[in-house]
């Protein structure tokens, strides 16, 4: 199924009216605030959020997977589906690949058809943390951080496979994220095991081409519950620093330990130049991957003040590669990720409302009271309309649930790939 922008102009007019009125009254009350709402809507039609392969189907925890009608069973019904969901939100014009879940037969053919979504290949991701079929060596006690030599070189040699298959598809960055740790205390030398993850992180480093980056993601715990080698941000800094220039640290949100400042360590990277990659996802818990913003929405707003801040002042940080990394339970895994695109694009246009300016002056004066005044009057203003425009400036759909549902997606999706049909990977 393709979604064409006539299907989406018809059930747009049906709504232009109440958009309209929305939209004119919100624009004036920002441009009487000093604030360019062209300059707004241009930066929330250039963020592109990439969607991970994996998230296209049903998830599940180790009770249980309930699956979901529909899922596409092939990289080229994957890529379908990131196209249905960037034709509904204009901002979803990217997918990454997981390997060995999503290797390409015809690389040709695959290219051609992310291009006719307008797609691009975000970053690609290794795997090493389940045993392959055939694998001579297993990652039961670690991978690149192993005490065995050859468990290592085959977790190194698999990295610089994945590079490759990325070179050829057009991806420009590595995502490692390492499940190696323990479950017990005494199991694992912390030094050793630290000391390997630096020495195979930097073999993989040697071979990545010039214009690519290598992204160190962290989490502080799962599937190991004792220690996690990469736990923290500062881990993930120091080793990307010991690789160099093009190794940068990736925050998750998920991976960090209950009420962890994020916005601060968000902060601290981009003013040292490392934040290289972000995963957006919402918990309660812990590494929930629950729909973004559904939880935590006011987190999500101030983490984006301070990335809206280091994208404005930090010339030193690259611009970062954005994905959503969740996993959907029980909802439909389309609406799920329009969910979170919309929670993600609501979060940046908030931040974008921040009156920098006010804000420095505020906080040089020590005035704490306006400091706070200043931040939640952006929190508080409804943007959605802000949303709306971008997307039908950009032809895409003023309400994309309603047009998802309207268009009758899933069933359609049903109806082509059959009731049966389950995301491969997963
Ligand atoms: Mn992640």
């Amino acid at each position: 199924m393709r979604i064409d922008k006539n299907q989406l102009g018809e059930a747009n007019q049906k709504q232009i009216d109440g958009h309209n009125e929305h939209f004119d009254f919100l624009a004036n009350s920002i441009t009487k605030k000093g604030k360019d709402i062209d300059a707004i809507i241009k930066k929330l039609e250039d963020f592109q959020i990439a969607i991970p392969s994996w998230a296209l189907g049903a998830g599940g925890t180790r009770f249980g997977r309930f699956g979901f009608q529909g899922e596409p069973s092939t990289l080229e019904l994957k890529i379908d589906d990131v196209g249905l969901i960037h034709a509904l939100t204009q901002s979803a014009g990217a997918i990454s690949l997981h390997i060995p879940w999503d290797v390409p037969t015809d690389y040709n053919a695959i290219k051609d058809l992310a291009n006719s979504h307008d797609i691009l290949f975000d970053a690609v991701n290794s795997n090493t943390f389940q045993d392959q079929k055939n694998s001579k060596e297993s990652y039961k006690f670690g991978s690149l951080s192993s005490t065995s030599k050859a468990a290592r070189e085959q977790a190194v040699a698999h990295n610089i496979e994945v590079i490759k298959i990325g070179e050829k598809l057009g991806s420009k960055s590595l995502t490692v994220w390492l499940a190696d740790g323990s479950n017990f205390p005494g199991q694992s030398n912390f030094q050793t095991a630290l000391q390997n993850t630096e020495d195979s992180l930097k073999e993989i480093y040697k071979t990545l081409p010039e214009d690519w980056k290598l992204f160190i993601e962290y989490k502080p715990y799962e599937p190991n519950f004792y220690s996690t080698v990469i736990q923290d941000w500062g881990t993930s800094f120091m080793l990307a620093n010991a690789c160099g220039e093009k190794a940068y640290t990736l925050v998750d949100l998920g991976h960090h330990l209950p009420n962890a400042n994020i916005e601060q360590i968000v902060s601290t990277l981009m003013l040292k130049g490392k934040l290289g990659g972000f995963h957006f996802n919402d918990s309660k818990y812990g590494d929930d991957d629950l729909t973004v913003g559904s939880v935590k929405p006011y987190a999500l707003f101030l983490i984006f003040n301070a990335l809206v801040y280091g994208m404005e002042n930090n010339p030193q940080n690259p611009y970062p590669a954005w994905m959503i990394d969740a996993s959907h339970n029980i909802k439909d895994p389309l609406e799920d990720l329009i969910q979170s695109l919309e929670a993600i694009q609501e979060a940046h246009a908030k931040a974008l409302l921040v009156d920098q300016k006010l804000l420095t002056e505020a906080q040089l004066n020590h005035d704490v009271v306006k400091c706070q005044e200043i931040i939640q009057d952006a929190y508080r203003t409804d943007v959605r309309p802000l949303l709306e425009k971008a997307r039908l400036n950009q032809g895409g759909a003023l309400s994309p649930i309603k047009a998802y549902r309207s268009l009758k997606v899933r069933e359609n999706l049903i109806k082509e790939r059959g009731a049966n049909s389950v995301a491969s990977g997963l």
